[in-house]
């Protein structure tokens, strides 16, 4: 039967750190509106993606990896997951098929039993594994709580990311539509840029540096058809500026090309660029500076 009453409302991607949520969060949106890296701890904040469909919008809200804290800033982004859990109607704990069921996944799938909304399991990266160990792994996450559906997807090569899509909106409540039909996302534009520079600076960056950097856009302006852009980025210690600059500045400009390419894709205006390294002594445990950086 044809479902034709409108639904709307809110899903949200939960699961352990690099298990692929952000990049499944823009398959399904159709653009980067989450950055992504091969390094744990990536997302920083809550970001929104709407999806339009004839007869639903569906928003979806990408979260920080949920993980042990060891820093101030660790214990914020576990609370923003926590926050985001009470305020959807669908939630997607996120398994990894090419990693073997842990205890962080035990641990995040406990959490879900005291919680209102829809619970289903997506086990992401499947173009990974081969047959038997997906079907190995499907059985492992079905025993670790009782969820209402279970999804193998790939968001590289789009494998089930429909049938993902469908469930999710079969779980959302009737309900008008919730944003207008051109947003993509609410994210301010400063805010993806300045991820699109962090995402950038975090290609070949390895040990705790990934961890380190933080990216703030300072100015924005229009001038002539060219956007010009000043952004900060900062990192802990002065060992690692000497890093991200690298001899005679190589690496920084790199990372600042780089970064132009993707900000000229977003904005759709060529770019200006200015970008500086700073020292913002342990930020990550330091309140103050966490509340400048914005979180
Ligand atoms: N082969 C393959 N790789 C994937 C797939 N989805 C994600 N990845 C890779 O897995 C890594 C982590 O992806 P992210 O989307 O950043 O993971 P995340 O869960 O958002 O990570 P955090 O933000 O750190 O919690 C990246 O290197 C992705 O390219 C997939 O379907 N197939
Ligand atoms: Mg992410």
């Amino acid at each position: 039967m044809v479902d034709d009453v409108y639904r709307a409302g809110f899903a949200c991607f939960v699961g352990r750190p690099n298990a692929g949520k952000s990049t499944l969060t823009n398959a399904i949106i159709g653009q980067k509106i989450a950055i992504t890296s091969n390094k744990p701890q990536t997302t920083r904040h809550v970001i929104r993606g709407i999806l339009h469909q004839e007869n639903s919008q569906l928003v979806l809200v990408d979260t920080p990896g949920l993980h042990r804290p060891r820093t101030l800033l660790g214990e914020r982004l576990n609370d923003l997951v926590r926050e985001v859990w009470s305020e959807v109607d669908v939630i997607g704990v996120c398994f990894p098929a090419d990693e073997p069921v842990g205890r962080g996944d035990r641990f995040i799938s406990a959490e879900m039993a005291e919680l209102k909304a829809t619970i289903i399991a997506v086990v992401t990266k499947v173009d990974l594994v081969d047959p038997a160990t997906l079907a190995k792994h499907l059985l492992a996450v079905s025993e670790l709580y009782d969820f209402a559906e279970i999804v193998p997807v790939s968001a590289v090569s789009g494998h089930q990311v429909q049938t993902l899509v469908d469930v999710l909106v079969k779980h959302l409540p009737e309900s008008p539509q919730l944003y207008p039909d051109d947003v993509m996302t609410d994210e301010p534009e400063q805010v993806l840029i300045a991820e699109l520079i962090r995402e950038a600076a975090l290609e070949g960056v390895r040990d705790e540096l990934p961890h380190s950097i933080a990216v703030l856009v300072e100015e924005m302006m229009v001038e002539n058809g060219v956007t010009k852009i000043f952004a900060d980025l900062y990192v802990e210690r002065d060992s690692q500026k000497s890093i991200v600059i690298g001899a005679k500045g190589a690496r920084l400009k790199d990372v600042g090309s780089q970064a132009r390419t993707e900000i000229e894709n977003l904005l759709g205006t060529r770019v200006y660029l200015d970008l500086h390294v700073r020292v913002a002594k342990e930020w990550q445990r330091d309140p103050r500076q966490l509340r400048k950086l914005g979180f």
